[in-house]
């Protein structure tokens, strides 16, 4: 293929999943679901983070999470151990989530009427910044094994996220790892991004995550109420 042919068939995959995406985030709207889009590079935590959150909030919302991983169940048993519902994607060769797969899932999941939604795309901290699922917005998980340079690194992923969890922080003693850093680089692509330090470990750190999600949620909630008049 011509370079030029392989543009236009990026930008047809692309526009495709555009639209299915707006379609996933009506639907999203209709419900009063909020929406999440966790990212990272394989093994950062994510799956850590969602069993522990999710068992933390599900006396409060509707919760529901879609698992993407190229292959196994795993990562969606260990969600349904928590009493949570999850439903696993396996993307096979393909390396993140798109919009259709998430409208499929979504489709299988309990009703979630004004809770909240977990998509855990697969690990890869490329192309899953570039396919809108429909989402509120991006999460991305950092953590501290990974090096401080990442975010210079990979700076689509980072500034396509609202918010930079840098997990693991129980390690960062040993790893000698550099916060100011991280938080400095991950701002040089993205001045906006909000940073919250955790560990799934532990725990720690994760009151500030809840009242982040409790924040956005409230605002989803206004912004419903303004809708209606
Ligand atoms: N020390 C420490 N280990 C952690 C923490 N969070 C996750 N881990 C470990 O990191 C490894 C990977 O965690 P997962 O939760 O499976 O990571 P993931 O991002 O879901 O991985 P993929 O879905 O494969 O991309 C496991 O061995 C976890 O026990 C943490 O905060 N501290
Ligand atoms: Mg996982
Ligand atoms: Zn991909």
């Amino acid at each position: 293929m011509s370079s030029e042919r392989i543009i236009q068939v990026e930008r047809d995959i692309l526009g495709k999943n555009d639209r299915l995406a707006a379609d996933n985030r009506a639907r999203f709207r209709a419900d009063g679901v909020l929406v999440f889009n966790l990212v990272s590079s394989p093994g950062a935590g994510k799956t850590s983070l969602l069993v522990r959150a999710v068992a933390e909030l599900k006396d409060s919302f509707p919760i529901g999470v879609i698992e993407g991983d190229q292959q196994t169940s795993n990562d969606a048993e260990r969600i349904r151990a928590t009493g949570v519902a999850a439903i696993q994607v396996n993307t096979g060769k393909g390396c993140h989530l798109d919009a259709a797969m998430v409208g499929e899932a979504y489709d299988r999941l309990p009703w979630l009427n004004g809770g909240l939604l977990f998509i855990e795309n697969v690990g890869n901290l490329v192309c899953p910044a570039a396919f809108d699922l429909g989402e509120a917005c991006k999460i991305v998980v950092f953590s501290t094994t990974e090096g401080e340079d990442k975010p210079l690194k990979y700076p689509d992923m980072f500034a396509a996220s609202s918010l930079m969890l840098i997990n693991k922080i129980d390690l960062a003693p040993v790893l000698d790892f550099d916060l100011d850093r991280t938080i400095e680089y991950a701002r040089r692509v993205n001045p906006g991004i909000e940073v919250l330090t955790v560990s799934a470990r532990t725990g720690e750190g994760f009151s500030a995550f809840y009242a982040w999600i409790r924040k956005r949620w409230a605002k989803l909630k206004q912004a419903e109420r303004t809708a209606q008049g």
